[in-house]
């Protein structure tokens, strides 16, 4: 069996409608077969449409074009479906193994045998950024434009919140890292929040859209720091706290269930056939990404799930929740099969991303180059400083930085990238490093995956701060992640993790970096930006 499926990937510089085809028992299906991939599975992604996304500025507040979004999703998935049908390689629609009732498992018996219509989609799924959501009112009508987490109305408000619920109780409950944009603390700024009767996170927005159908898939309900780690289960005790109605938080459903088949009207507008499941994925991205990290089974690996963010951490069975993580700032995010994604937040390919707009740079290869040849180590910077979080003139900020820490600014834009690109992989090696220790665990690799996964620069930098060899790729890991998780609701023979990042290595190429350097370079950079430790 095959099956291709859609995965929708939305990021928060771009959004993708990848087509996914999965094939996880090509095995032995090479005799005569030009594309066969000869007993290693197959594992297919082609990029059918891709679309802008960032923050719109409305007044004061800066908000996602949600519309725009949903209307682009539509287009590609039209367009996926249409690929689907004119390769042609789907038999018959399979049946979901957690499919509803009333999904027609195969076309309906009374189709003219000589004209069946060409199979399209099999399915299709939706992974975004995480904590931002959309409220619903009693009509299920939208209220309002979906805020970016990087707006300014929660400055300040985490610290009143803490007031109230202690950061050890939320901590306990949630094991969440303290960030400013937080769902819990959006919650908190939002205006008008009893007009509301449901909160959906976006992927779940997105889905009811397509479906009808609401709920809150896993991973990304952990993102709000209103989700209990442990039960997992929202914590009805710290929304009630926060003055979050009843009854806004929709049931929880996890990655791998069938949400429902397509409404009337958006199969009407793409050409699917309406009973084409719309499944539930890791709908947090990085959790999508981290089903993805192409690990052999035993590896003790951590990873960089590297963009916009780069979140660098370890995956555990359990979450750590004691002081020390705390004090450290880990997260324990919800993971794909009840894994704890152990990770810390680190501001990412952001800095860099920020200053070639305000320089109205998109040359991105050639400002890398230069900045390989730029001098090792001469400005530094801790990219998790708050000033770096709001978009805006990046160049100035570091400047800023500079003149708080004595340091003269970087001169030229390739100064500024390397000292962006060092500063990264310090934060790396200073996350890993502490990972380490609070989860009691000893790491061999590190798979840095995501579009920061192409950054040869920041690879090899990675490889020599942490002294730990880099193994990098793939670069679509979310929309892999959200692909294997589709096709295993489909039947397909991926039973764990495990499977799934096999069939991941098999089929992608990646990138090994070695440590190269002295270490003791590392060191004295690590204690001119954070301390000594
Ligand atoms: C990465 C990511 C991070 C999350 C941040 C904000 O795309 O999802 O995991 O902390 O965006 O939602």
């Amino acid at each position: 069996m095959a099956v291709n499926l859609a995965a929708v990937d939305l990021g928060a510089s771009s959004g993708r409608v990848m087509l996914g085809h999965v094939d996880a028992a090509a095995r032995g299906r090479t005799a005569g077969s030009r594309r066969a991939s000869g007993g290693a599975g197959r594992l297919e992604l082609t990029e059918v449409h891709r679309f802008w996304n960032g923050p719109v500025r409305l007044g004061n507040t800066l908000h996602w074009d949600i519309l725009a979004l949903y209307r682009e999703i539509l287009v590609g998935l039209a367009a996926a479906n249409t690929l689907t049908q004119t390769r042609g390689t789907t038999a018959a629609r399979p049946s979901p193994a957690t499919a509803p009732a009333t999904a027609p498992a195969t076309a309906p018996a009374s189709a003219p045998a000589s004209a069946p219509a060409p199979a399209g989609l099999d399915g299709l799924g939706i992974d975004s950024w995480a904590v931002d959501y959309g409220l619903l009112d009693s009509q299920g009508r939208l209220l309002g434009n979906p805020v970016h987490y990087r707006d300014g109305r929660t400055d300040g408000v985490m610290e009143r919140v803490l007031q109230s619920i202690s950061a050890d109780e939320l901590y306990a409950v949630t094991g969440l890292q303290q960030l400013p944009f937080n769902t819990i603390y959006q919650l908190a700024a939002e205006q008008g929040i009893e007009r509301a009767t449901t909160l959906l996170m976006i992927p779940d927005l997105l889905g009811y859209w397509l479906t009808g159908e609401v709920g809150a898939e896993a991973t990304n309900a952990s993102t709000t720091q209103l989700y209990d780690v442990r039960a997992r289960r929202w914590s009805a005790e710290l929304a009630r706290r926060i003055g979050v109605p009843d009854g806004l938080l929709p049931e929880i459903r996890e990655a791998g269930q069938v949400i429902g088949g397509l409404l009337p009207a958006v199969a009407e507008e793409t050409g699917l056939d309406p009973a084409t499941p719309v499944i539930a994925v890791g709908s947090h991205d990085t959790a999508s990404s981290v089903v993805a990290v192409p690990a052999v089974e035993g590896e003790r690996f951590a990873y960089i799930s590297s963009g916009t963010w780069s979140l660098v951490g370890l995956e555990l069975d359990e979450p750590v929740l004691t002081a020390e993580a705390q004090a450290a700032n880990f997260t324990n995010e919800g993971g794909v099969d009840g894994r704890i994604r152990f990770l810390r937040n680190v501001m990412g390919l952001w800095i860099l991303q920020e200053c070639l707009r305000v320089w109205g740079d998109d040359d991105l290869p050639g400002l890398l180059r230069a900045a390989a040849e730029a001098p090792a180590f001469a400005v530094l910077i801790d990219p998790d400083d708050p000033s770096f979080l709001a978009p805006g003139d990046m160049p100035g900020r570091i400047e800023e930085f500079c003149a708080r820490s004595g340091q003269d600014a970087p001169r030229s834009r390739a100064a500024v990238a390397r000292c962006v690109l060092e500063s990264l992989a310090l934060a790396y090696r200073r996350t890993l490093r502490l990972a380490q220790e609070v989860a009691g665990r000893e790491i061999e690799v590190v798979h840095v995956i995501g579009g920061g996964s192409q950054n040869e620069l920041l690879c090899q930098l990675t490889a020599d701060a942490c002294g730990l060899p880099v193994l990098a790729g793939p670069v679509e890991a979310s929309a892999l992640g959200n692909v294997l998780v589709q096709a295993r609701a489909l039947g397909e023979p991926l039973p764990d993790l495990t499977a799934m990042r096999a069939l991941v290595r098999a089929t992608h190429k990646l990138r090994p970096y070695q440590p190269q350097g002295k270490p003791a370079d590392w060191d004295a950079a690590e204690s001119r930006v954070f301390g000594t430790r």
